[in-house]
């Protein structure tokens, strides 16, 4: 099945150029991981992605939580994914009309098109958000992904709605190149599945966050890049752990290309 294909051959199945650079990284890499860095200061943030940029293929931000954001920042951080060869992915997590998204991305203080490689977006309104996106992200050379399903408790993208989810990146795959997900939920090898919620030791936190272990989510619910942030950017050692997370993530992926 679609699981034994090689993060190197889906390179070549990709239908958008940032899918392709990605499968790309991940494969030389050999990192699954992506590093959700939600740290509050650029220095904070610039410190920790130096650190453990060579065993990452991908730095997630919230830039919005950035208290003294400047566009140095942006092109100290373009300089690191450079240096350390990782896609930025900006969880913005967009979730208004095709037209308001437009502007939330392209325009206003971050100008999030401008240096993120990957935005994603709530399905909630409907095909127009991402209609919205494209029209910015396409001539930038962007993509998106589509939150499918969310790792907190209780959370209502389930069932239709997840399928709803996948059928608009179906229609999309020029700009949709996977999902925020908690299992696999779609057979395309073209889309990259990447999961949040992830730590080695299961359990949460007290305002609803749920963890799953690298081998859960990679060996069991056949997902493609574990998210990890507290268990990075909160141990002790953030380089350490970085290189634990790493060798789990890629080892269960390894493991499962041989089934
Ligand atoms: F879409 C999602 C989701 O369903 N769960 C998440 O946890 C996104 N996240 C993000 O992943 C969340 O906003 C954090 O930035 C990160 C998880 O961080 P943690 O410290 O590993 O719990």
């Amino acid at each position: 099945a679609s699981k034994a294909l090689a993060y190197q051959q889906r390179a070549t199945i990709a239908t958008n150029p940032v899918a392709k650079t990605l499968f790309t990284i991940i494969h030389e890499k050999q990192s699954n991981l992506c590093v959700s860095v939600d740290l509050t200061s650029t220095a904070a943030v610039l410190e920790l992605v130096n650190k453990v940029g060579d065993f990452i293929c991908m730095v997630k931000l919230h830039v919005d939580i950035i208290e003294d954001f400047n566009m140095e920042f942006v092109s100290a951080l373009q300089a690191l994914s450079q240096k350390h060869n990782f896609l930025i992915f900006e969880d913005r997590k967009f979730a208004d009309i095709g037209n308001t998204v437009k502007y939330q991305y392209g325009s206003g203080v971050y100008r999030i098109s401008d240096w993120a490689h990957i935005v994603n977006a709530h399905s909630v309104p409907g095909e127009g958000v991402v209609k919205g996106l494209k029209e910015v992200g396409i001539p930038k050379g962007r993509a998106c992904l589509m939150i499918a399903q969310m790792s907190s408790a209780g959370n209502l993208a389930t069932g239709q709605y997840t399928e709803a989810t996948v059928k608009i990146a179906d229609d999309n795959p020029d700009f949709v190149i996977g999902f925020i997900c908690t299992s696999r939920v779609s057979e395309n090898p073209a889309f990259i599945h990447m999961t949040p919620g992830v730590k080695l030791q299961s359990g949460g936190d007290n305002l609803g966050q749920q963890y799953l272990t690298p081998e859960e989510v990679i060996t069991n619910r056949r997902s493609d890049v574990i998210i990890v942030g507290r268990g990075i950017y909160a141990a002790d050692d953030p380089v350490e752990a970085a290189k634990i997370y790493q060798e789990a993530g890629f080892n269960a992926y390894k493991a499962g290309l041989e089934q």
